[in-house]
């Protein structure tokens, strides 16, 4: 039930899809967002964070954004990973300085509560569909458009957290103690995560991407079920109804799991954070398999001969692989805007030895 393909695949999706693309793609995550003067005009009219998401004159302008500025092959649709617990009908809030606020979920009754909820979330996210389809309209055709959701894991930690966490011992404690209610949590979002992808798909999105954040606090015994398993879940069902579309995974911090992780889920590209040595993933994680990362976002921080010599090492590192430049984790507001434009440049200046265009 895919939308027709009737454009020629971009630069981001065939390097994606496995092919040695005579550039490399790039696109940085949270490209839009507070280190843009433009994003922080638009986002100061709308004080409520979720409703500037489903907003879709306003997320559809600022996914645009940085691509006129700086002409990333990839935009990333503006929304965030914390819509799908609000679309289950939990009480979501964001707040200046403190970050997202989450009605927590730590009993049985609060799963089984979610879980009626499932077969009309997806349609209370209709406002992100409409963006989806406005930012396809409006983004040049050699320009791929990223749909994205968090992995079932990271927005499980959100919802048992009731927000951020620096420990997670609530997160990592529940999934211990009782895992047949946890899996069944993780089940609520699995089967959410789905429909909501599919739905960005339908809409426009040419790629999608699974945000698990903090992929890195699971310790080694519990990394398949919480990570590996409910991915290749979602992995399974997106190809199944849209086979061309690839599905990136980012499994922030997974350390040597991100080998069985590379393996086992049949994502078609890998994002890779600046923990892992270029190098050593060239050489290590599975062919078939495309990378994407995975600059220091600290040294866009920085900028000069430090960000741009970096850059090049990870361009030289991946030259005989199949790879999307990117960041290992988010801008930072603090960026400076000529940093961002300098490393962008240096990106889109680099050829292939073997394939000079
Ligand atoms: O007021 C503001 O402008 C709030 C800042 C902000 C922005 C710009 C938040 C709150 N979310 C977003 C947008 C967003 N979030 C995007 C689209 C923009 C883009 O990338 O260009 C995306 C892809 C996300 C995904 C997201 N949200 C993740 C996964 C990626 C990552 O950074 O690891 C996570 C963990 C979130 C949760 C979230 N949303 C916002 C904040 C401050 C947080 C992090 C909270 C924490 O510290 O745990």
């Amino acid at each position: 039930m895919g939308s027709p393909v009737t454009r020629e695949p971009s630069l981001l999706v065939r390097a994606l899809r496995g092919e040695k693309t005579e550039r490399a793609p790039f696109w940085f995550m949270r490209q839009a967002g507070r280190y843009l003067p433009e994003y922080r005009a638009l986002r100061a009219e709308v004080p409520d964070f979720i409703g500037f998401c489903l907003d879709p004159a306003r997320a559809a302008e600022v996914t645009l954004q940085p691509i006129r500025r700086f002409g990333m092959d990839g935009a990333i649709l503006f929304a965030d990973i914390l819509l799908v617990p609000y679309a289950l009908g939990l009480e979501v809030s964001f707040k200046e300085g403190v970050g997202p606020q989450l009605a927590v979920v730590r009993t049985r009754a609060d799963v089984e509560q979610l879980a009626g909820q499932t077969a009309t979330s997806a349609d209370r996210l209709a406002p992100v569909y409409e963006t989806v389809t406005r930012v396809r309209g409006a983004l040049p055709d050699a320009c791929g458009l990223i749909g994205f959701a968090g992995s079932p894991w990271t927005v499980a930690t959100y919802m048992v957290e009731g927000g951020g966490g620096h420990d997670f011992i609530e997160v990592r404690r529940f999934a211990r103690r009782d895992p047949g209610t946890f899996g069944l949590l993780i089940d609520v979002l699995v089967e959410a995560t789905i429909a909501y992808l599919d739905r960005q798909i339908v809409a426009g999105a040419d790629a999608v991407q699974l945000f698990d954040t903090w992929a890195g606090i699971l310790a080694a015994d519990e990394f398949d079920r919480w990570c590996i398993a409910p991915t290749r879940r979602i992995v399974e069902a997106i190809r199944a109804r849209h086979p061309t579309v690839p599905v990136i995974g980012f499994p922030r911090g997974a350390g040597t799991s991100l080998l069985r992780y590379a393996g086992e889920t049949g994502i078609d590209a890998v994002g890779l954070d600046a923990g892992v040595a270029p190098s050593w993933a060239a050489l290590a994680l599975p062919g078939r398999v495309a990378l994407q990362g995975n600059l220091d976002p600290i040294l866009m921080t920085v900028g000069g001969e430090p960000m741009l010599a970096a850059a090049r090492a990870i361009l030289a590192a991946w030259r005989d692989r199949a790879f999307v430049f990117n960041l290992g984790h988010g801008i930072t507001p603090d960026v400076p805007i000529e940093n961002v434009a300098a490393l962008s440049r240096i990106i889109q200046d680099w050829r292939r030895p073997d394939r000079p265009a």
